[in-house]
């Protein structure tokens, strides 16, 4: 099984205004005459990692990552005020133009899958490929599935702790409960609700389960940017006009683009079936179901895929 690539220092990093309120943070790494790609991240609200850059090798690829409006070190933090699936849209191209990039490929798991297909059916001519893992499309079955019932029956000791903050009487739709917390002036429930809601996450990522739930999801400001972030598009819909726009544009638009699709067999997150509908709308892409392994993007067989496809998009496209 291949490992992700030793890691890396970013070569040069900077801020970009992209609209009165809001400054987002990007970075470039790896070689800067390499193949250039652009890695989107989870949440929204999960901000970009170091690890990213190890999933591509260092001498083929133009390394680019963004934090997207809100989290990381973009600024202001948590902010929820012009931050749609469409601004976040727009702030790639303008991050692509101020890099002189004319092509790149386009690399995304969960709501980084979600946010690069989206680019990539308003984009097509930009995008050379897609790898994308964990596939994340915010229909309002996966929102409830995750959110409401469904996760809860194979994680019943988690969602305790996740329904905590929320009384009894307002547990039948718990994603307005929590948006109502969230987004409330009272800022400790706001922080209590915030941990509650990433913790979840955090303990349903990976095949381990609650014991492996990575720190950050119970520190202040990390669980406060990803729960409200999170929350605030999910409550919106992802901003989509309907239930099944993405994947009718995707049928329409994505025909000649190259894809592969990295999913694990007991994502519980993101549950398989999507990736599988996706694959059904977008005959070109390989999907790959990973045996052993949840959500996250370091489970070692999905580390394995994902690097067997940005070795095969380098060779194809340099
Ligand atoms: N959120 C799915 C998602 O995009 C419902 C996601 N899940 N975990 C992450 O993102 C991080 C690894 C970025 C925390």
């Amino acid at each position: 099984m291949l490992k992700l690539y030793p890691p890396i220092e970013t070569r040069k990093s900077g801020f970009l205004r992209v609209s009165d309120i809001h400054e987002i943070y990007w970075e470039e790494s790896g070689n800067p005459n390499g193949l250039p790609v652009i890695g989107l991240h989870g949440g929204p609200g999960g901000g970009s990692s170091p690890e990213m850059r190890r999933f591509f090798d260092p001498n083929v690829y133009r390394i680019i990552l963004i934090d997207q409006r809100g989290c990381g070190k973009s600024t202001p933090h948590s902010e929820l005020r012009e931050n749609t699936t469409w601004t976040l849209v727009e702030d790639i191209e303008t991050v692509r133009e101020h890099l002189g990039i004319e092509k790149w490929v386009v690399f995304g798991g969960s709501w980084g899958s979600t946010l690069s297909l989206t680019y990539a059916v308003m984009h097509t001519e930009r995008t050379l490929g897609l790898i994308l893992r964990g596939i994340f499309l915010i229909t309002k079955s996966e929102i409830q599935w995750f959110y409401q019932e469904g996760a809860s029956r194979l994680f019943p000791d988690s969602y305790d702790r996740y329904v905590k903050p929320i009384p009894e009487a307002e547990r039948g739709d718990l994603l307005a409960a929590f948006y109502k917390r969230l987004t409330g002036d009272d800022y400790p429930a706001r922080i209590e609700a915030a941990k509650a809601w990433a913790c979840w996450e955090g303990e349903t990522i990976t095949i381990q389960g609650p014991t492996s739930r990575p720190k950050r999801f119970e520190e202040d400001d990390f669980a406060d940017a990803f729960a409200r972030i999170e929350c605030h598009f999910f409550y919106n819909e992802g901003f989509f006009e309907t239930d099944s726009w993405l994947l009718d544009q995707i049928t329409g638009k994505l025909q000649d683009t190259p894809g592969v699709i990295v999913h694990g067999r007991y994502d519980v997150v993101t549950p398989l079936s999507t990736a599988w509908a996706l694959k059904k709308a977008w005959p070109k892409a390989d999907l790959h179901v990973i045996p052993g392994a949840g959500h996250s993007s370091l489970e070692p067989g999905i580390v394995d895929k994902l690097i067997r496809a940005t070795r095969d998009f380098g060779r194809r496209f340099s």
